[in-house]
């Protein structure tokens, strides 16, 4: 059997599982769950995962949640010595890339999707612009973790961990390629990250890269698409638990 990757591609964990898997010819089958018509809370996504996030892989009868673990058991189970830049068997290799993470979750993850929801969802949702002093304080956050990404994830390498690039690349850029997507270019003043996303680009191929990419680049339609499927009531308290 097949392992299945459940994915939504506007999700930038699932992005990068997907990225990856594809990248490294690992089989598998994409199971669609779509995050915008609420899937992840019907019945037969419950008995998948509890959690109710994506991604989630199943190989066999062993189901696992959260993309990073998901990243390191595919890497794991199917790397190479060709392909072992990816999560390195060095020591101090695999701590660099583990470092950076686990740096993500809280730092560009975090603040990269409060851009994304501020500029792309919230105001459809709410029926009003965010104001304007929390829109600076969430841009002033993401700021910060693309300079300390620059100066200390990337300082003059270019990749995170050296000459090649690690699952901490491919983590980074769907979380800074999330924010992108509203319209913001990110990588305008910012030469060093621009140039750093266009070797991150070569070396996923630009064909996998804008497939993966494609939905969020498009995100303009998402509002429609929940006023469609009648998500807007469902998502409004959530959205305002969520920023309050
Ligand atoms: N830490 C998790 C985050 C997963 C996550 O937050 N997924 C989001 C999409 S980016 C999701 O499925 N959200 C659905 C919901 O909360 O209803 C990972 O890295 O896999």
């Amino acid at each position: 059997m097949p392992l299945e990757l459940y994915l939504d591609l506007h999700s930038q964990p699932c992005r990068s599982v997907f990225i990856f898997a594809k990248k490294t010819n690992i089989p598998f089958d994409f199971k669609f769950v779509d995050l915008a018509t609420g899937q992840q809370y019907g019945e037969d996504f419950g008995k998948i995962s509890v959690v109710r996030k994506v991604p989630v892989m199943r190989d066999g009868d062993f189901i696992l949640t959260e993309s990073v673990a998901i990243l390191k058991y595919l890497a794991e189970k199917f790397g190479t010595s060709d392909s072992d830049h990816w999560y390195p068997a060095d020591l101090q290799k695999r701590a660099r890339v583990n470092e950076y993470l686990s740096w993500q979750h809280a730092a560009m993850r975090a603040h990269g999707s409060k851009v994304f929801w501020f500029r792309a969802i919230v105001p459809i949702i709410t029926g009003s612009d965010v104001p304007k002093e929390k829109m600076d304080s969430a841009m002033e956050d993401l700021t910060l973790s693309l300079k300390v990404f620059e100066e200390k994830f990337l300082d003059d390498r270019p990749f995170i961990i050296g000459e090649k690039i690690s699952l901490a690349d491919l983590v980074a850029i769907v979380e800074i390629m999330q924010p992108v997507g509203t319209g913001l270019d990110l990588f305008e003043k910012r030469p060093t990250l621009g140039a750093w996303r266009d070797r991150v680009k070569m070396e996923l191929g630009e064909a996998l890269f804008d497939e993966a990419h494609k939905t969020i680049m498009d995100v303009a339609s998402l509002p429609q698409t929940f006023e469609n499927n009648g998500m807007l009531e469902f998502l409004k308290p959530k959205i305002q638990k969520m920023f309050n």
